[in-house]
C-alpha cells in the first residue's frame, strides 16, 4: 500500500516513497510518497485557488453541512480509522475507539456548530462630531498551514483543520511522517463528501529540508499553525519571520502534579498514574514532576510504584493492555538515553527504568516500562528536560508557597494538575501556577470551548471555543457614520 498526497482533489504520489513502521513489531504498514517541493507548490497554489472559488462564496451553513458530512464520514468509516491509527501507533484498542478517533470527528462538528452560531461585535459610537456604528465582519485568513505531530494524530490534526476550515480558510495540512495513516483516511473522507477542490489539501514527508519546511517557508501560507515540539515551533517561528506570518503554535511541556496531604489519596494516585503513563506518557499534558507533601510521600511513591508495576505492557488489541510502545526505535533511544542519565544524575529508580522483554515479534518494537524516579536536584536535567515517555520524578515539598515554587520553576508552562480537598486552596494556588490550564482533582478533563494553549517555553496562543476562531479569522472593522 501506498499512502498518497491530496492536492487539489486528486491523490497524487512524487518520486520519493518513505517506510511508515508499526511500533509494536517494526513491521512495514505502509510506503508513503513524500511530497516533493513542487508538489507543496501546487497544493498552496491549489488552496489559494480554491479561496477564490466556490468555498469563498459558500454561505457558512453550507460550509458547516459539509464539516458535519466530514465527521460523518469518519463515523462510518470509524473501525478502519481506528485500526490505521492503532498501526501508526501501536496505542490500545480503547484509547484509539474511546479517544483519538471519536475527538477527530466531534472536532469537525463542534467548530461547524460554533462558527454558525457566533456572531461579531458591534459599538453603537457617539461623538461630538456625531453619530457612528462599528461592526466587525471575520474574514478567513487565507490559506493556512497545518503542521501536526505523532502522539494523538487525528485528533490534533482536526483539532486545526476543522476550525481553520469552518472559519472559511483553506489547507495544507502536514501530518507527522511517523503518522501519515488517519490523514490519508481523512483526505479521502473530505474527497467523498464533495468539498471544493483544493479546500483541503495533504501532503506527506518530514520537517527540515521537506514538506514541513517547504510549507512552512512557502510565501503563498498565509498563516501556520503548529503542534509540537518547542524547538521546532522555533525553527518555524524563524522561516516565518520575513513574512510576519500569524502562527499559533502548541509545544512541549514539563508539567507538574502537586499532591497535597489533605488529598484524597486514592484519586491522586490513580490520577496521576493516568497523567504519567497515559499513551506511553506521550501527551503533551502529561505529568513528568510529581511533588507530593511530606507527611504522604513515602506512602504515595510507593502507592505510584504499586500502580506502575501493575500497568499492562501490551498488545494493541489485548482487553487487558494498558499501554502500547513509544512511537518509534528513534524516540525509545531517546526516552531510554534519559533513563540512563537519571541514574548518572544520582536518581533512585522505584519502578520501570528499562526495557520489558517479550521473547516474540515484540522485541522488535519500541517498548520501554513505565519508570518512576525520586532523589534527583531540581536542577538535573531529567527535571527541566521534556523526555515524553511513561516516567516521572516525584520529589516532597512541605509548604504550599514551596510547592507553587517547584512547579514554576520551569521553561515549560503548559498544565499542572493540584490534588487537595481544600477548595479555596486549589483555587488559590490554581491561579499562580504559569501553565495554560490547570485541573485540579483530576486531569485531561475537556471542554472544547475552554481555552487550550501554553505559556513560556509551551506555546504562543490559545485555541478552543471562540479562541479557535479569533485565530483562524482575520476581523475588519467597518464605521458607517449615521
Ligand atoms: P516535532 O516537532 O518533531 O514534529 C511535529 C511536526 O512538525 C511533524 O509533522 C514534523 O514533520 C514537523 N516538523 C519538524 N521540523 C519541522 C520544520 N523545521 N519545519 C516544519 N515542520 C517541521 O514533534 P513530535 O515529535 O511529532 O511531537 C512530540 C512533541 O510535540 C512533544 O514535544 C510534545 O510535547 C509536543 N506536543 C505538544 C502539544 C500541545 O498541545 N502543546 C500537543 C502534542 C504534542
Ligand atoms: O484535547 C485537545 O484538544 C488537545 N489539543 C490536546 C493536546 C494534547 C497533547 O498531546
Amino acid at each position: 500500500m501506498i499512502l498518497k498526497n491530496y492536492i487539489a482533489g486528486q491523490f497524487v504520489t512524487g518520486e520519493t516513497l518513505f517506510p511508515n513502521i508499526n511500533p509494536v513489531d517494526g513491521s512495514l504498514v505502509a510506503e508513503v510518497s513524500e511530497a516533493s517541493e513542487s508538489m507543496v507548490d501546487q497544493a498552496v497554489m491549489a488552496a489559494r485557488a480554491a479561496l477564490q472559488g466556490q468555498w469563498g462564496q459558500m454561505p457558512v451553513n453550507t460550509r458547516c453541512d459539509l464539516l458535519h458530512a466530514v465527521a460523518d464520514g469518519i463515523q462510518q468509516r470509524f473501525d478502519e480509522f481506528v485500526d490505521a491509527e492503532i498501526a501508526d501507533t501501536g496505542k490500545p484498542l480503547d484509547q484509539a475507539r474511546l479517544m483519538d478517533i471519536p475527538r477527530g470527528a466531534a472536532n469537525f462538528k463542534f467548530f461547524a456548530d460554533l462558527v454558525r452560531t457566533t456572531g461579531s461585535e458591534c459599538f453603537e459610537t457617539h461623538t461630538a462630531d456625531g453619530d457612528a456604528l462599528n461592526y466587525s465582519i471575520n474574514k478567513p485568513l487565507g490559506v493556512v498551514a497545518v503542521i501536526a505531530p505523532w502522539n494523538l494524530p487525528l485528533l490534533l490534526l482536526t483539532w486545526k483543520v476543522a476550525p481553520a476550515l469552518a472559519s472559511g480558510n483553506t489547507v495544507v495540512a502536514k501530518p507527522s511522517e511517523e503518522t501519515p495513516s488517519t490523514a490519508s483516511l481523512l483526505a479521502e473522507v473530505v474527497n467523498s463528501v464533495g468539498m471544493p477542490a483544493g479546500v483541503f489539501n495533504l501532503v506527506h514527508g518530514f520537517g527540515p529540508g521537506s514538506a514541513g519546511e517547504f510549507l512552512t517557508r512557502h510565501p503563498g501560507v498565509d498563516a501556520v499553525t503548529f503542534t509540537g515540539e518547542s524547538r521546532t515551533g522555533s525553527a518555524i517561528m524563524k522561516s516565518v519571520a520575513d513574512t510576519v506570518k500569524p502562527v499559533s503554535f502548541e509545544l512541549g511541556g514539563k508539567n507538574a502534579a502537586l499532591i497535597f496531604a489533605d488529598a484524597d489519596f486514592d484519586d491522586a494516585v490513580a490520577g496521576t498514574a493516568r497523567s504519567t503513563f497515559t499513551n506511553c506518557g506521550q501527551v503533551c499534558l502529561c505529568t513528568e514532576r510529581v511533588y507530593v507533601q511530606r507527611p504522604i510521600f513515602e506512602r504515595f511513591v510507593a502507592a505510584l510504584k504499586t500502580a506502575a508495576d501493575s500497568i499492562v505492557i501490551g498488545r494493541p488489541y489485548d482487553a487487558d493492555t494498558h499501554i502500547g510502545p513509544l512511537i518509534s526505535r528513534g524516540h525509545r533511544d531517546k526516552v531510554l538515553s534519559y533513563y540512563q542519565l537519571a541514574r548518572d544524575e544520582g536518581a533512585t529508580v522505584i519502578a520501570g527504568g528499562g526495557v520489558p522483554v517479550f521473547g516474540d515479534e515484540r522485541d522488535k518494537g519500541a517498548w520501554v516500562q513505565p519508570t518512576i524516579l525520586t532523589g534527583l536536584a531540581e536542577d538535573a536535567r531529567c527535571i527541566k528536560e521534556e523526555i515524553f515517555g511513561p516516567v516521572c520524578h516525584i520529589a516532597p515539598f512541605d509548604t504550599e508557597e514551596e510547592a507553587i515554587r517547584l512547579a514554576n520553576d520551569s521553561e515549560y508552562g503548559l498544565a499542572g494538575a493540584v490534588w487537595t480537598s481544600d477548595l479555596k486552596r486549589a483555587h488559590r494556588v490554581a491561579t499562580q501556577i504559569e501553565a495554560g490550564i490547570v485541573w485540579v482533582n483530576t486531569w485531561y478533563l475537556r471542554d472544547l470551548r475552554t481555552p487550550f494553549g501554553g505559556v513560556k517555553l509551551s506555546g504562543i496562543g490559545r485555541e478552543g471555543g471562540v479562541h479557535s476562531l479569533a485565530f483562524y479569522s482575520e476581523p475588519t472593522n467597518i464605521c458607517i457614520k449615521l
